[in-house]
């Protein structure tokens, strides 16, 4: 099956950078292969597979000991590839699932003993098909119940609109990619000053990910990124979250090197008190408590 993207990265450099003992990779996903866990027909791309053991090979070589996987729009909301990585990574890994409303109370629990501790809300129209706002809050009422907090996907521009909804939320929130700025904008543009707004707000925190996919000025250093999450991991050192996001999915322009991607790390968290919390303290909180 031709995947849609470039594939990832086949020989990333070893970073400079290295992570604290400890260090969690909180954004990343495993895809397939295709021929035991097939992508969900309703997907708005074809991934290239990227399965778990690729995943725990570079986890091992960037210096990283664990993983937080991502459920990802290409496998729809079954969750057996994310299920099966997190089983096979032992204690290691920590899952956040994509899930049907009607999921039955033992599914939920059987995600919750494979290591899920959090549901995906994706926002993202490129990526899905819109799902009603009652339906993700019946979701959520449920997830809640289970002591898992709600990871939520959306763009800049959907953000103002989005606030009632994300203010409602039962759970910690968790906002991928620091809600995908208009880096062109400036770190002082008003459209990051809402996100920053929200963010005063202790239910929210930031994933302070994806340069590759918000630079303007692209690799190896995506400078013009760095103001933005050294903002945010400054302003709120206790809820940041960083993560590969490998494989990297829907990325046509580029294929970044995950070694150059680590080595961002000191530049937006530059003392080691502040990349002890994002890499290790913060992720174990959320998910490992
Ligand atoms: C990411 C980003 C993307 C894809 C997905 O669920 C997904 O398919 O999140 C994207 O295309 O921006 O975090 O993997």
């Amino acid at each position: 099956m031709d995947a849609d993207y470039l594939p990832f990265h086949p020989d990333p450099s070893r970073p400079a950078y290295r992570p604290p003992p400890g260090a969690v990779d909180a954004h990343c996903h495993v895809f397939g292969p295709a021929d035991r866990f097939p992508y969900a027909p309703e997907r708005k791309y074809t991934p290239c597979d990227a399965p778990a053991e690729k995943l725990f090979a570079l986890r091992d070589f960037l210096g990283f000991e664990r993983n937080v996987i991502v459920q990802a729009t290409c496998h729809g909301r079954d969750n057996r590839a994310l299920v099966d990585a997190c089983r096979a990574a032992g204690d290691r890994a920590r899952g956040v699932a994509s899930v049907r409303a009607d999921i039955s109370d033992d599914e939920l629990a059987e995600l919750h003993e494979a290591g899920v501790r959090g549901v995906r809300f994706n926002f993202v129209k490129r990526l899905v098909d819109a799902t009603p706002r009652e339906v993700f809050l019946g979701i959520a009422a449920r997830i809640a119940r289970l002591d898992w907090h709600t990871v939520v996907y959306f763009e800049a521009p959907d953000l103002e609109g989005l606030i009632p909804f994300l203010k409602e939320l039962p759970t910690t929130v968790v906002i991928d990619h620091m809600g995908r700025p208009d880096i062109a904008a400036g770190v002082d543009s008003p459209g990051f000053a809402r996100f920053i707004g929200l963010m005063e707000d202790p239910k929210f925190w930031s994933k302070v990910s994806c340069p590759e996919r918000l630079s303007v000025q692209g690799p190896p250093g995506y400078d013009d990124v760095v103001p933005f999450a050294r903002t945010l991991v400054e302003r709120f050192p206790d809820r940041v979250l960083w993560g590969t996001d490998w494989p990297h999915p829907n990325m046509k322009s580029h294929m970044p090197d995950d070694g150059a991607l680590v080595d961002v790390i000191p530049r937006i968290a530059p003392t080691a008190e502040l990349q002890q919390a994002l890499l290790v303290d913060n992720p174990m909180r959320l998910y490992w408590s």
